[in-house]
């Protein structure tokens, strides 16, 4: 399609992915585009995947390092995972292949705060990038590119990377252009400078990406649809979790620390949660809604068309087979609602805390003093990883974990004495809601804590266990300020694995 590689370079560069992955050596640093199910190149993973059989099946050996915005596509991780062709992961999956190699210690995992990856890679720690590989909407006259569905770390793969591979996707809607604002500005330090965004719908970069055309290899047209995230519909349990959560933005308002109405940016994880969360705000009274969020999920397609959500910034769009359509149909009027950024961006710390912004994540378990455990099941198998829950939690004005007080059938409690991983702690977690209840921890000491934590969010088959726990730990001699028993702290974990239930 002419008109979306309007440049001649670049139109000379045009080839098929098998040509292009030819590109890629053994031992390669490979960054590609991809956040969520949105931008993910859509014929490279498919070509590497081939060509490693190949290579493989004449004796070679071939394996990359593989950085990327954060989770991708599922199958075109699966792809990669599958022919062990990712030696090196970082910084975000959820894909079921990926983690168990990643669980056997076949695939070395590196799970980073999604906000932090660009400089860390700036920084040198995962040394040259050998190859990026990005997909855009169009290619300009100048030379420039159209961002696609994701921004993510588009931007830092396209200044560091050695070589680049263009995928320009024609099933991207024209309209996209000019939904995009790449900020240029960052900088390692001292170099560094404010960053001047002050309102979700700020605009302080440019719609465009750039790229240096003398390090373009080669530009692979493709046209293929994103992939569809899954979608759960809210049950009770997600239902009455967005209902604990929409009464404490009632009792902020009404204390002062929230504005009727627009309250402050919101930002919601993925999952059911989430979108429950997003879906009772439109029965609510609120309306001038911003988000400043890391994906933009179905139901903020809904409350951006309501008139509930004025704007939402996001680095990527995470979206169903019913929802891309719906973008898709309407692109002019959601263009104008919302704004990708680069991860860097949409995380950042220093933004986060200017906008205020009120962090609502999923987590694993939580311990009785508010430390969260986000990744690691039974505290030594990955999940998927920490993602952009950090970068919220910590600077975040209002910071919230939201979970159901059970999984597993029951069999797991979502509250536990102590928590084997940490990605949370204490310090940075300020309210916990279950379907049960909400637990604001927001100053409160240690033992206060814990007993509303118990009391509001574990599921009343564990408040017994729960409470017989902090009363012995209490009642010791050197109980301190965070009274546990050591011996006992994991009892419910050791139970788990014991008896297939932490109820013994
Ligand atoms: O597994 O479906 O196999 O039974 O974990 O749990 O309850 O469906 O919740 O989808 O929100 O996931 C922490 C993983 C929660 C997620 C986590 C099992 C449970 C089920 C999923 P099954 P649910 P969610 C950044 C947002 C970190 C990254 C982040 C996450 C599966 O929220 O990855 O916050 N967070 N990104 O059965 C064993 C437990 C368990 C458990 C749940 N205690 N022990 N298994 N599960 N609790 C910001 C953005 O803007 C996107």
């Amino acid at each position: 399609d002419p008109s979306r590689i309007r440049h001649p370079h670049f139109r000379g560069l045009v080839t098929d992915a098998a040509s292009a992955v030819e590109q890629i050596a053994d031992g390669d640093t490979v960054a590609i585009s991809g956040f969520a199910s949105a931008g993910t190149p859509k014929a490279f993973a498919p070509a590497l995947a081939e060509r490693i059989r190949s290579v493989r099946a004449a004796g070679g050996r071939l394996s990359v390092n593989l950085l990327t915005g954060a989770s991708v596509a599922s199958e075109a991780e699966a792809m990669l995972a599958e022919v062990d062709g990712i030696a090196l992961r970082m910084p975000y999956q959820s894909e079921p292949t990926a983690r168990g190699k990643i669980n056997s210690g076949e695939m070395d995992y590196v799970d980073v705060h999604l906000s932090h990856v660009a400089q860390q890679v700036w920084q040198g720690h995962y040394g040259d990038v050998d190859v990026a590989v990005v997909e855009v909407a169009a290619i300009t006259e100048d030379g420039k590119l159209v961002p696609a569905m994701s921004v993510g770390n588009n931007k830092t793969w396209l200044d560091v990377a050695d070589k680049v591979i263009l995928e320009v996707n024609s099933w991207i809607p024209d309209g996209v252009e000019g939904m995009h604002d790449i900020y240029y500005g960052t900088a390692l330090p001292p170099q560094r400078r404010p960053i001047m965004l002050s309102r979700a719908d700020d605009r302080i970069g440019q719609p465009l990406l750039e790229v240096d055309p003398a390090k373009v290899v080669a530009v692979v047209p493709t046209d293929q649809r994103d992939s569809a995230s899954a979608l759960t519909k809210p049950d009770a349990v997600s239902e009455a979790i967005a209902g604990h959560v929409l009464e404490f933005f009632q009792h902020e308002v009404a204390g002062g620390r929230m504005p009727a109405g627009s309250l402050l940016p919101l930002q919601a994880g993925i999952g059911n949660v989430a979108n429950a969360v997003l879906a009772g705000l439109a029965a609510g009274s609120f309306s001038d809604l911003t988000c400043y969020s890391e994906v933009i999920q179905d139901s903020m397609l809904q409350l951006i068309r309501e008139g509930t959500v004025a704007h939402a910034s996001a680095t990527a769009l995470a979206l169903s087979e019913d929802g891309l359509t719906e973008l898709v149909d309407n692109f002019e009027l959601y263009r104008d609602h919302i704004t990708l950024r680069p991860q860097e961006i949409s995380n950042h710390p220093e933004i986060v805390r200017r906008l205020g912004i009120v962090g609502m994540n999923g987590m694993l378990e939580a311990d009785v003093y508010g430390n969260v455990n986000s990744t690691h099941v039974g505290g030594t198998r990955i999940m998927n990883g920490i993602g952009g829950s950090g970068d919220f939690t910590r600077n975040g004005y209002v910071s919230m974990f939201l979970s159901p007080s059970t999984a597993k059938n029951g069999a797991v409690s979502a509250i536990v004495p102590m928590v084997p991983h940490v990605d949370h702690t204490e310090h940075d977690v300020q309210v916990i809601v279950t379907e049960h209840g909400l637990a604001d921890l927001r100053a409160l000491s240690p033992r206060k804590r814990s007993r509303l934590v118990v009391d509001r969010c574990a599921d009343p088959a564990f408040r017994p266990l729960l409470h017989d726990y902090l009363d012995r730990a209490e009642a010791r001699p050197d109980a301190g300020n965070t009274p546990h028993i050591l011996e006992d702290a994991f009892s419910f974990h050791a139970g788990l694995a014991a008896t297939g239930s932490m109820l013994g």
